[in-house]
């Protein structure tokens, strides 16, 4: 019922002649009409990824955006309301990258999610626990307790227009994966505290599975009831992947 959504995360890789074989050879996929498919390039390489998709059903999203959605004197920064007008669809929104690299803290997190929503574009929240976190028994501590905050600040509704991507940091680039029955607890318990704040919202709530998602693993990922497709890194970065993946979804 929830249609699957497989979103491809180049983080800071690609110069302008990988961007532009990557995007050409995304265009040659055959990706199935049931499953929408997005990719977040570089900022830099936002304009060459629209070009080239264009003619194809692939949208395109922004990693980051300030927490304004204006303009102003906010040097090096890129608003929300810019990426929306430059034809941007979605945000990734609380990425552990950003999170443990940068210093976002919740309350950041927070406000660039309402940004996101408030500038017409569709946040991508990402969630998840450190191996430290999860060897102590606290990875649902402490992936609810992010979901909580932005519950909180804005409501469950939001998440009628809102992705969450539960990405464990263990499984990020290390070639560790979630089992499927590791995702499925966590999704589970995300759907289900959706479900106490409202039954429909988390009903038609889409929420996907990243770490180091694979080709090899995709399948019995995505064959999970509460796993809707996937945020997948490294993989995203060779089409043909890429396009299995999304297969796969
Ligand atoms: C998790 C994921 C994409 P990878 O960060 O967001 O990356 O698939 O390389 O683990």
């Amino acid at each position: 019922m929830r249609r699957p959504l497989v979103a491809g995360n180049w983080k800071m890789n690609g110069t302008r002649s990988s961007v532009a074989e990557l995007t050409r050879d995304l265009v040659r996929q055959v990706l199935p009409g049931s499953v929408d498919v997005a990719v977040f390039p570089s900022l830099i390489h936002l304009d060459m990824a629209m070009h080239a998709l264009a003619s194809g059903s692939i949208s395109v999203g922004a990693q980051n955006c300030a927490e304004e959605s204006g303009q102003g004197a906010l040097t090096g920064e890129v608003s929300g309301g810019q990426l929306a007008e430059f034809g941007c669809r979605w945000v990734l929104v609380g990425h552990s990258e950003r999170r443990l690299v940068m210093g976002e803290s919740d309350a950041v997190v927070s406000r660039k999610f309402a940004t996101v929503l408030a500038s017409g574009m569709s946040p991508v929240l990402c969630l998840g626990e450190t191996l430290e976190q999860r060897r102590s028994g606290k990875t649902l501590e402490v992936v609810l307790g992010q979901l909580c905050r932005i519950i909180e600040d804005h409501g469950v509704a939001v998440f009628a227009n809102a992705v969450i991507a539960y990405e464990p940091v263990w499984a990020i680039g290390t070639g560790l994966t979630a089992t499927p029955g590791q995702a499925q607890e966590v999704h589970a318990a995300i759907r289900g505290y959706l479900a106490n704040e409202d039954a429909a919202v988390a009903e038609i709530a889409r929420l996907l599975y990243g770490g180091s998602v694979k080709a090899e693993n995709a399948a019995e990922l995505f064959a999970m009831a509460d796993i809707d497709g996937g945020l997948i890194g490294g993989a995203s970065l060779k089409a043909d992947e890429f396009g299995a993946i999304c297969r796969a979804a």
